[in-house]
């Protein structure tokens, strides 16, 4: 069978029937992207985030770039902690706000010892150079490959926004197995990247993005 992709024999309206452990993307009800449109204004908990000034390795996994991280590099949500595990990057953004998106959207995957994953976004919009993004483009492996030792100067928490405002609304993987178990907490503030740095990435993935997924009544807060 095609393997996944994001167009033509194998792309989003597929990945259901590409195999037995792909159900969720078809059927699944709780599933992302979305559009973020209203939004309930909420005492959120605050991200605490604690991740290690580097990353480990660099990997062209064929369907985008992703550092993946040693271990230490935490998130804590209430009383919940996750481990930082890796980030990758989509073009265009997956998000949408008010229908529109963004150049791209990287996602900085956690895991809990119960198994959950949470999400966090970061909106990616044109603008001044970020440094870190800079230097992932700088020294990812063009072709698809095997992961190999990262940059020591890919500073990933140089890559947030000044503020740490959030969406939060429970959603899925945004790639087969679409498996529903991820807290999304999407940034409301984007960071900015240099035009030509989204264009060096998009040479390698022009449009890595899943389409947007009905919301099915879902709420989606806002931090106050
Ligand atoms: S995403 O952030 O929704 N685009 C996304 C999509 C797929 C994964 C993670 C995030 N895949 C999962 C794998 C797990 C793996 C985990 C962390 O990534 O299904 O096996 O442990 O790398
Ligand atoms: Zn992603």
């Amino acid at each position: 069978g095609a393997h996944w992709s994001y167009e033509g024999a194998g792309g989003p309206a597929k990945w259901g029937d590409l195999d037995a452990a792909n159900k969720a993307c078809a059927v699944g009800l709780q599933q992302s992207p979305i559009d973020i449109e209203a939004t309930i204004k909420s005492q959120l908990p605050a991200l605490k985030l604690r991740w290690a000034r580097s990353v480990d390795t660099i990997v062209n996994n064929g369907h985008t770039i992703q550092l993946n991280f040693a271990e230490g590099s935490t998130l804590t949500l209430g009383d919940v902690k996750y481990k930082l595990l890796q980030v990758h990057f989509h073009r265009p953004s997956e998000h949408t706000i008010g229908g529109k998106n963004f150049p791209m959207e990287a996602h900085f995957v956690h895991r809990a010892d119960t198994g959950g994953l949470a999400v966090v976004g970061v909106l990616m919009a044109e603008g001044r150079p970020n440094a870190t993004f800079s230097q992932i483009v700088k020294t990812m492996p063009a072709a698809e490959g095997p992961a190999v030792k990262a940059d020591a100067g890919i500073n990933p928490n140089a890559m947030l926004p000044q503020k740490l405002s959030y969406f939060r609304y429970s959603g899925s993987l945004t790639t087969p197995p679409c498996s529903e178990v991820v807290e999304w907490l999407l940034l409301t503030d984007p960071i900015q990247v240099a035009s030509a740095d989204v264009a060096a990435f998009a040479k390698l993935y022009p449009m890595n993005a899943r389409p947007v997924q009905k919301d099915n009544r879902r709420y989606v807060l806002r931090s106050i």
